[in-house]
């Protein structure tokens, strides 16, 4: 089949986060994160693997930028560090310059930069009052928002002020798996809402500052049940709410997707939600393999180890039948399509333009030999996905856009420096870059040669 045809004005980009490429952790007054923090503690990063030097982007900017010139991305989305730029309520007039200097760098690229304001890394200081469970900051995450749009609103053509939610409420504060390493279980709940708040509060003193090109990048898959049976698929049902719904909701439609969450957040609930709802200019999607969850059973608990808090009323189980990729994720290209045609049924005419704003595998790619990667399980991956991108445009979906994940290889959080997902190979001894022969075939899909 030949490689399907994309809109003249689709944006083609790749994405990154702060504490995964930056380090310099301590450099020019940042603050240090709570993934400072957590990677300190024994046992909870795999090797013992830090963000204090990543890919050294911090300094090696000008030379990704270079890369991705190259690549020829219409847009690359990159994350602001909070602890660099408002530790403590106070500007770092430093940290904020970097950006300044990024965006400009990327500009005379010729590349549009697309910012995300949090990407997981909340200024160890605000955690230690409480962080997402405290509504406090919510305003320290606002007034952030404001400072930083003042400054590269004028260059900055997407905003996404939080990067999946979900995952730092499941794993961050319910399970405990990712910084601050809460295990709250159910009791993580509040930081479900003030995130929600906290977005909401961000997009507003974005618009007030004059920035446009407003969203999210939030992560997103079909819920497949395990069975045909009742408990099976309404234990898929409960699963989904939480997974899909829970921030999707309440961002676009003003509410809760069950009374029974709504009464469970903290504070004035109808009055923040018409916060949380201010109508965005587009919603953006990560996706990265859909969910088959069944009824959980007394086997589960063993199962799912230390990960899974007991009581809950379903349980991922293995998918079979897809090839997995070497993080052990299934690669199932069609659950692309399947995540933008849901969000097209629920929300219908009130939903926003879409971007893909993540996508991504994880191989175990070899080193480069003679300056080359061969890399065909990735090439296969977003090949794949891209064609089931282009079927739900062809079915009717407004998307806008596809971020492949990652530019270069990357910190991959509890996992460390083991999981693979750049279009760039980095050696992290020598910092040396490599472009993998998924770089030059997303070149080629760019400029419209693709096969
Ligand atoms: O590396 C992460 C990223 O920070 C958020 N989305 C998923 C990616 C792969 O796990």
């Amino acid at each position: 089949m030949p490689f399907p045809e994309f809109p003249p004005d689709f944006r083609w980009g790749v994405a990154s986060a702060a504490y995964q490429v930056e380090g310099a952790v301590a450099e020019d007054g940042r603050a240090p994160s709570v993934w400072d923090t957590f990677c300190a503690e024994p046992g909870r990063v795999r090797g013992g693997d830090t963000g204090a030097v990543a890919t050294d982007h911090y300094h090696r900017y000008r030379e990704d930028v270079g890369l991705l010139r190259d690549l020829g991305v219409g847009a690359y989305r990159f994350s602001i560090s909070w602890p660099r730029v408002m530790p403590d309520g106070v500007v770092n007039a430093k940290g904020l310059d970097f950006y300044d200097r990024l965006v400009d760098e990327l500009c005379a690229a010729g590349i549009a930069p697309a910012a995300t304001l949090f990407h997981w890394d909340t200024p160890q200081a605000l955690e230690d009052a409480g962080g997402w469970l405290t509504r406090d900051i919510t305003g320290h995450f606002a007034d952030y928002a404001a400072v930083v749009g003042e400054r590269l609103g004028d260059r900055v053509r997407l905003w996404m002020p939080l990067n999946e939610p979900m995952v730092v409420t499941m794993f961050g504060y319910a399970l405990g798996n990712h910084a601050p390493g809460k295990t709250l279980g159910f009791e993580a709940l509040p930081a479900v809402h003030h995130q929600l708040l906290g977005h909401g509060l961000a997009v507003q003193a974005l618009r007030a500052a004059g920035c446009t090109g407003i969203g999210i990048a939030s992560n997103h898959a079909p819920v497949w049940p395990a069975s045909e049976s009742e408990v099976d698929t309404e234990a898929a049902r409960s699963y989904d709410t939480l997974v899909n719904w829970l921030f999707a909701d309440p961002i676009l439609r003003g509410r809760y997707p069950v009374e029974e969450l709504a009464v469970a957040m903290p504070g004035p609930v109808v009055a923040d939600l018409a916060v949380i709802s201010t109508p965005l200019d587009f919603y953006g999607i990560n996706y990265y393999q859909p969910a088959l969850v069944g009824a959980s059973t007394s086997d589960d608990a063993e199962v799912a180890g230390a990960l899974l808090p007991p009581g809950l009323p379903f349980a991922p189980r293995p998918i079979t039948g897809y090839p997995t990729t070497d993080f052990g994720w299934a690669v199932v290209p069609d659950g692309l399509r399947q995540t933008v045609q849901m969000f097209r049924d629920r929300y219908g005419d009130a939903l926003p333009p879409l971007y893909i704003t993540e996508s991504g595998c994880s191989y175990h790619d070899p080193d480069p030999v003679d300056g080359r990667v061969p890399d065909a399980d990735r090439i296969a991956y977003h090949d794949g996905h891209l064609r089931a991108l282009a079927q739900a445009m062809a079915e009717g979906a407004d998307v806008r856009g596809y971020f492949a994940w990652s530019a270069t290889d990357n910190f991959e959080w509890a996992e460390g420096y083991r999981e693979r997902f750049g279009l760039v190979h980095v050696d992290y001894a020598s910092q040396v870059r490599t472009p993998k022969d998924s770089y030059h075939w997303y070149r080629d899909v760019i400029a419209g040669r693709a096969v």
